[in-house]
């Protein structure tokens, strides 16, 4: 049985946003049965989770064949195994990771930048001072990316693994209207989060909080 780890609990900010949602979204786009495995800030700093995740984080992956950590290689590794996440053609397939790869290193290290500025140093006067430098970056980034959606529905010809490697970055910065202001971006967006997969994957993690 696939199992994907979790944290049992994190701040009210983070609720939606961690990042095992990524690994969640794509086991219900594939279909594949998994479970879910809550693990405490303590448990992530022992020899068995770290051997399982090297920077003490989740999501970990684990299959009967395979122990795996990093969203962008989880995310991958199950669209292998479905044609919905990943095309089977060389040149699609190819393409599709790509678009993890930017969402991953084009997009998400400057959104993070600003989140990390805005939500764990807002008080601080060097915050403050690189706060706009930051946020001209991020609009670079979402501009290009809008400008590359502009009249297509996904970043593709369909929907891949690219798109919901990017749906969940763009999900990030929602402490502010960068994307939710955006006429190409915001309803991009929500084109990926009305995907079913999408809907119970976010659902499933609201509900480990609760419990
Ligand atoms: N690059 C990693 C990032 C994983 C990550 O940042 N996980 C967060 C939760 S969303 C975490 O475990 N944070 C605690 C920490 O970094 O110590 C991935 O994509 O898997």
């Amino acid at each position: 049985m696939i199992t994907i780890t979790a944290p049992n609990w994190v701040p009210d900010f983070a609720k939606g946003l961690v990042r095992d949602l990524r690994a969640r979204w794509a086991l219900e786009e594939a279909g594949l049965e998994y479970q879910v495995n809550l693990v405490t800030i303590e448990e992530r700093q022992t020899p068995a989770y770290r051997e399982r995740q090297p920077f003490s984080q989740v999501p970990a992956y684990q299959d009967d064949d395979l122990k795996l950590f990093e969203t962008g290689a989880i995310v991958l590794h199950v669209g292998r195994k479905s044609a919905t996440l990943l095309p089977t053609d060389p040149a699609g397939q190819a393409r599709a990771t790509a678009w993890v790869f930017a969402a991953l290193n084009s997009i998400e290290p400057f959104i993070m930048g600003l989140v990390n500025l805005d939500l764990f140093s807002p008080d601080e006067p060097w915050a403050k001072q690189a706060r706009p430098q930051s946020e001209a970056m991020v609009k670079k980034r979402l501009s290009d990316l809008a400008e590359h959606l502009n009249g297509r529905d996904w970043l593709e010809d369909r929907f891949t693994a690219g798109d919901l490697m990017m749906a969940t970055v763009l999900r990030i910065p929602r402490h502010t209207d960068l994307v939710t202001s955006d006429r190409t971006l915001a309803p991009y967006l929500a084109r990926c989060e009305e995907r079913p997969a999408f809907k119970k994957a976010l659902a499933d993690q609201m509900a480990s909080f609760k419990a």
